[in-house]
């Protein structure tokens, strides 16, 4: 005890010590001084300070597990949407608010600075931030980890909005320097790409199979420190940087072509230069395999390299050592990726090699939707990967020749549907298939979705492996997303439940007997008024929008999909507006209708919603005739950063998916916890939430996924509804007028084209009306405010279960077997 006492008081800083560290850094770092000093270079000067307590504790939790030897997980994502890092660093150090005092009486803003950092947007949406919350959780539970990545130069597009549509700009989040990551030039590796495979005699007699690589490029890695809350362990996120390596750099240039030589270099480093933007789709294109091929490859050789420290060429504790989750299909190339370098590099047999990735790899399914499951096609497989295919071939004809034949015999039907090789004019290489045959375990992201997984999705893997599928519901890490974001609120929880919720959420249900309690709903509400009178002003610095905090905030933030239905959240409030013109005195309480949303490039149909919402918002927010009781904003850029500004002061939360279709949702936890109240469709985590919050305190509407099923199984016409519901009809009419595009009608018909004769795929008009009267309830449940204070507060004090430490935990048991590992 008086050992830990000493450790943990060496380092914490006291507020002088800290000041002190920033002007110094503020000079010696930055090279400037107080009196010349750019908040930007304040925020970095503020970084490096921060960063002293980071390194020392990097260092010794390396060292510990290290001297342990300790069995690790190693998280492989292509994408970690990590947001900004300063204000989670001190507060997972305990340092925020000695921080803020210091910067006090240096005459700055703690909050100011944190405006300066870029966001860290190296992910699409909800998979990506699901890594980092994960990362996060790790740390904080004193989990030997690894997240291994890409260091994209680019992030996801920055989004503007230029005459009410959706414009793509670069997001450059290092192009200043960021503080938080750190080169490892010792750590390069090389990773081979393209050539011919040779068979050769073996030094140990036998044929031997040895990959000529036609070209080689270089893996830089940059290491981010992932502090875990308490600051005890701090480990890293690996993401890769690919850059010319000399290999062919040389060659080409001393062959004289110089010019040659740069337009290979430019092309190497092209590997991690850009994200795909495609959220849920996949591209399908040369470069995402080799980004693909490029940071497994690298991650593996790390693996290697950091095992073979140890145990030499001793393999028989890989797999007791390493575990590797596969964040969805992306990383699945690193399945065949060790069993070649096992077998190839490592003479390992078949059998061991095999036996060894079992083990190792686990595989999380994150979407059911057939265009997210990639395909790649077996002649670029052969020309990227030649050595690739050939170890897919091999597992594929083990794994149908031994284990399907064994349990259906003769049965051709079944081996082509369960072969990871597709055939038809063009043969593709199934990715999912692949993951599930080398997986020890595959996993769903919510009760729902797991159950979809083993019995639509995989239904002949799971008779199989009946024990290989299981579910682990998504969490958040409540430290962003509750301690950072809403500090009044969590200066509140403090008081009511002691200062463990932010480890232990479930803590949070000792609120719940506070949910009536006048003075308590008081001061929840005010909370909640707070952070709405503070998103009145970023909505007008972003928009020029004025809004009332009196009005229901109801926010809908999340990719643009047609399955997430922001056209359902579009007509509905079309209809609404439609009701006041008809009727000035309709009777609603007055609402703000707040989107955020980036829709991929290419995808035509999501770009015209967005268009729709802006050209709506345009009209309905410069109407005087509907007296201010509907505004409609689109945030643009919505990101990590807005998103941690907008949750907090959401009063309704709309998770309106169709059924079926959104595999979790982690954003309906976020708003929850936040106190907003959902409405929602059966879908995804929301089934959970209703579980834990009680249904009367959620809006539930719609058809649930058998209802989903069985309407598509009977034909489903969207003209149906249309001709039904006169009110549908008309708002649907009015998307071929000009009314919101003054001049230029047929603009927005795209909208109404898709949900008529496209067929409306995702059941929009067919949820309208039900949807519609969901609205009318949380509206009539705002009027009474004691009823609405205690259904937020329920919201809030019974989302537990969605820390995501309880993920990592099930992960733990269910999956990695993993240790803690305590650093002193
Ligand atoms: C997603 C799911 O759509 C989303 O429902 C889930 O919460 C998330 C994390 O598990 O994963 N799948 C996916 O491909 N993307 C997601 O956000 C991009």
């Amino acid at each position: 005890m008086a050992t830990k006492k000493k450790t943990e008081l060496d380092l914490q800083l006291n507020k002088d010590q800290l000041k002190a560290s920033i002007v110094r850094h503020l000079r010696s770092t930055l090279g400037t001084s107080e009196q010349k000093a750019s908040p930007q270079a304040w925020w970095k000067a503020t970084a490096a300070a921060v960063n002293e307590q980071v390194y020392e504790r990097l260092t010794r939790t390396q060292q510990t597990h290290f001297n342990k030897d300790t069995r690790a997980i190693h998280y492989f994502s292509a994408e970690f949407l990590m947001g900004r890092l300063t204000s989670n660093n001190l507060h997972n150090l305990s340092l925020y608010s000695v921080c803020e005092e210091a910067l006090r009486e240096l005459g700055l803003e703690l909050t100011d600075l944190c405006e300066q950092e870029p966001d860290m947007a190296l992910g699409n949406g909800g998979l990506g931030r699901l890594a980092a919350c994960f990362i996060d959780s790790l740390a904080t539970l004193n989990y030997p980890a690894v997240g291994y990545g890409l260091h994209y130069e680019h992030g996801l597009f920055r989004q503007e909005i230029q005459d009410g549509r959706q414009i793509e700009r670069p997001d450059s989040w290092r192009e200043y320097g960021n503080p938080w990551e750190i080169c490892r030039p010792e750590s390069v590796q090389e990773i081979p790409l393209y050539g011919y495979v040779e068979t050769v005699f073996g030094d140990k007699g036998g044929l031997k199979k040895v990959w000529h690589a036609g070209r080689k490029i270089k893996g830089v890695p940059w290491d981010i420190p992932v502090v875990g809350f308490g600051g005890h362990t701090v480990n890293i996120l690996r993401l890769w940087e690919s850059r010319a390596s000399e290999f062919f750099d040389w060659d080409v240039f001393n062959a004289g072509g110089y010019v040659d030589s740069q337009a290979e270099k430019a092309q190497a480093e092209t590997i991690s230069k850009v994200l795909y933007p495609n959220d849920e789709t996949d591209a399908g294109k040369e470069l995402r395999l080799i980004q693909q091929y490029f940071f497994c490859a690298c991650s593996i050789k790390d693996i290697m390299r950091r095992y073979k420290r140890v145990h030499g060429s001793d393999f028989s504790n890989f797999a007791a050592q390493i575990a590797i989750q596969l964040n969805d299909t992306h990383p699945t190339v690193a399945i065949p990726e060790l069993m070649r370098v096992l077998v190839d590099e490592e003479d390992l047999n078949w059998d061991a090699a095999w036996t060894i990735c079992y083990q190792v790899f686990s595989y999380t399914n994150h979407t059911l939707l057939p265009e997210a499951l990639e395909k790649w096609s077996v002649n670029l497989f052969e020309k990227v990967l030649p050595r690739h295919l050939e170890i897919i071939y091999e597992i594929n004809a083990r794994f149908l020749g031994d284990l399907v034949e064994a349990k259906w015999p003769g049965d051709d039907v079944i081996k082509a549907k369960l072969s990871i090789i597709e055939e038809g004019e063009v043969r593709k290489v199934r990715m999912g298939n692949l993951c599930v045959i080398g997986s020890a375990k595959v996993n769903g992201v919510a009760e729902i979705h797991s159950k979809l997984v083993k019995e639509d999705l995989f239904p002949e893997f799971a008779a199989l492996w009946p024990d290989k599928m299981c579910n682990v519901t998504n969490g958040v890490t409540p430290r962003r997303w509750l301690l950072a974001c809403n500090p009044e609120l969590a200066a509140l929880y403090d008081e009511v439940v002691g200062k463990e919720w932010p480890l232990q959420l479930d803590k949070l249900r000792g609120v719940v007997k506070f949910a009536d309690d006048k003075a308590f709903q008081q001061q929840f509400m005010t909370i909640k008024r707070h952070n709405k009178e503070k998103l009145v002003k970023v909505i007008k610095a972003e928009t020029g929008i004025e809004v009332d905090a009196n009005a229901i905030f109801d926010i809908q933030i999340k990719r643009l999909h047609e399955y997430k239905r922001q056209q359902l959240n579009l007509i509905h409030i079309m209809a609404l507006y439609r009701r006041l013109l008809a009727n000035p005195d309709y009777d609603m309480h007055p609402r703000v209708f707040i989107f955020g949303s980036k829709a991929a490039p290419g995808y035509k149909l999501a770009k015209d919603i967005i268009y729709a919402i802006n050209k709506l918002a345009e009209r309905v927010n410069n109407d005087t005739r509907i007296q201010g009781k509907l505004k409609v904003v689109f945030m643009p850029n919505y990101r990590v950063s807005l998103a941690e500004k907008m949750i907090p002061a959401a009063d309704v939360s709309e998770q309106i998916s169709t059924a079926g279709y959104e595999a979790s949702g982690t954003g309906n936890m976020k708003l929850a916890l936040n106190g907003a109240i959902t409405i929602g469709t059966l879908d995804g985590a929301n089934i959970e939430i209703v579980e834990e919050a009680g249904a009367e305190h959620c809006a539930i509407f719609g058809l649930n996924v058998d209802e989903v099923k069985a309407l598509k199984a009977r034909g489903y016409n969207p003209y149906d509804f249309y001709y039904a519901n006169s009110e549908l009809k008309a708002v649907l009419d009015w998307f071929d007028t000009d009314y919101f595009t003054p001049g230029k009608p047929g603009e927005l018909s795209s909208i109404k084209r898709s949900l008529l004769e496209g067929g409306d795929p995702y059941l929009t008009l067919a949820d309208f009306a039900a949807y519609s009267e969901a609205h009318q309830l949380v509206d009539s449940w705002y009027r009474d405010p004691a009823l609405w204070a205690k259904k937020a507060i329920i919201n809030s004090a019974t989302m537990g279960k969605f820390n995501s430490d309880r993920s990592i935990q099930d992960y733990v048991e269910r999956i990695w077997k993993l240790e803690r590992c305590k650093v002193g």
